[in-house]
């Protein structure tokens, strides 16, 4: 049972109105219709807006998250997004301040929950719409239980809503009314006696750790010829190859040129992006044809109760198109930039193109999995296959 869920515009696991068209659930509305006032708190606490830009509001969203964000299943790691990331996260083109809801404790103003919202163009199933991307909600583990997460979820569709935006997309590890899409994480070892020491990972029956070492060594150097980090001039190009590559999944994101600038650009420890550029005649100051993208982003975890050891850094694959290059060759590359940059473990989804190459790159299964959610979309024939998912949320 979903005391909450059961009441919101989203596809129900009962299978009604499977025969209908894809489209909202919800009747449609305008921005006339849409409640004015907050949602009301319980009497100790009250909303706020969190100015990521101002260094002392991104250190409290940073430390609600570093202190009660998601942890694995075991609370051995949990998620440790840093500030620079978070600004990044937060304020994509279009970003709105009034989209990074916090709640305060009234008394000692202290930020106790928090959820975002972030526009995106999302197709699904062929109709491109206006969304945006919620993530990164959290309610202090003191006060979790007792029917937060509803209200602050109520609270940031109103602001979304007021803005004319009816539709949204979200990922969460629990399983809620209904998925598009399942998705599983894939890691690949970098540092295996690390991994091993901190219980990210076991040493394999009849194998030594001087034969594990070996088996995830990785070259030195990346070995496609021509892969250089992608310039913020490389945009409008990349912009183009990704959203015709994404055409083909069936739930995916869209992106102007502003925004894969923003999305891609590297940020030192917080995203990385390399292209391949055809050899063009060209000036050297405009970019030539792109023919390939492989990017990544950073996302440490707090290593919990260790003695030793504070952090797992893990890098995630982010979007990523092969062109002049197969997709192995790309992914592996990534993989050898970031264990020279001294990253840990490498992390991918089995999404787009990844499920049939991570096995052989020595990717190892997951425990746990990923759902993709749509809010007041219905699209037929869900759940969609790994495969079928061109959307990667942070
Ligand atoms: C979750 N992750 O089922 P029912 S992912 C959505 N996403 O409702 P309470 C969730 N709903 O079952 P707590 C959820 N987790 O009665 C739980 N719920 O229908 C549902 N964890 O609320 C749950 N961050 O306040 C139940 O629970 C109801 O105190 C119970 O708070 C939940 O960012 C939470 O995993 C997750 O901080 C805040 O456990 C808390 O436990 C926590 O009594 C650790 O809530 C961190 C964590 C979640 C990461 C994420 C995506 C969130 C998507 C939210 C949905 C957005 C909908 C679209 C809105 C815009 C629409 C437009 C336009
Ligand atoms: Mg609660």
């Amino acid at each position: 049972r979903y005391a909450f869920w059961e009441t919101q515009p989203v596809v129900q696991f009962d299978g009604a109105g499977d025969a209908q068209e894809d489209g909202p659930i919800d009747k449609p509305k305008t921005v006339g219709d849409v409640r004015q006032e907050p949602y009301p708190l319980p009497d100790s606490f009250e909303w706020c807006e969190a100015d990521v830009c101002d260094a002392a509001q991104v250190r409290e969203v940073y430390e609600l998250l570093s202190l009660n964000y998601v942890e694995d299943d075991d609370a051995m790691f949990r998620f440790n997004y840093s500030r620079e990331f978070l600004q990044w996260a937060l304020q994509p083109p279009g970003f709105r301040r009034d989209w990074h809801v916090g709640v305060r404790v009234k008394a000692s103003r202290k930020l106790v929950a928090f959820i975002s919202a972030i526009p995106a163009t999302v197709v699904a199933a062929g109709k491109s719409l206006p969304m945006v991307e919620i993530n990164f909600l959290c309610v202090h583990k003191k006060l979790r239980s007792k029917r937060l997460a509803p209200v602050m979820i109520k609270e940031i569709t109103r602001r979304v809503n007021l803005c004319d935006i009816w539709q949204a997309a979200y990922t969460a590890g629990v399983v809620l009314p209904m998925p598009v899409a399942v998705c599983r994480y894939w890691h690949r070892s970098l540092n295996p006696k690390k991994l091993i020491e901190i219980g990210f990972s076991s040493l394999a029956p009849r194998m030594t750790m001087a034969r594990t070492i070996k088996l995830y060594k990785l070259p030195p150097t990346p070995a496609t010829a021509g892969l250089r980090p992608m310039r913020p001039s490389d945009s409008p190009a990349v912009a183009a190859l990704l959203n015709s590559y994404l055409a083909r999944f069936k739930v995916a994101q869209h992106f102007t040129a502003d925004e894969v600038e923003h999305w891609l650009s590297p940020r030192e420890m917080v995203v990385d992006c390399y292209v391949v550029e055809a050899p063009s005649s060209g000036s050297a100051s405009t970019s030539g044809q792109i023919t390939d993208v492989v990017s990544f982003y950073t996302l440490p975890s707090s290593v919990l109760g260790h003695p030793e050891h504070k952090e797992l850094r893990a890098a995630y694959m982010f979007y990523t198109v092969p062109g002049s290059v197969p997709l192995p060759q790309l992914l592996q590359d990534a993989m050898v930039l970031a264990a020279s940059k001294g990253y840990d473990v490498f992390n991918a989804l089995d999404l787009m193109e990844n499920q049939a190459v991570l096995k052989d790159l020595k990717f190892g299964v997951g425990d746990g999995t990923l759902q993709y959610y749509l809010y007041n979309w219905r699209v037929r024939g869900v759940p969609f296959g790994a495969p079928d998912v061109g959307l990667i949320l942070l």
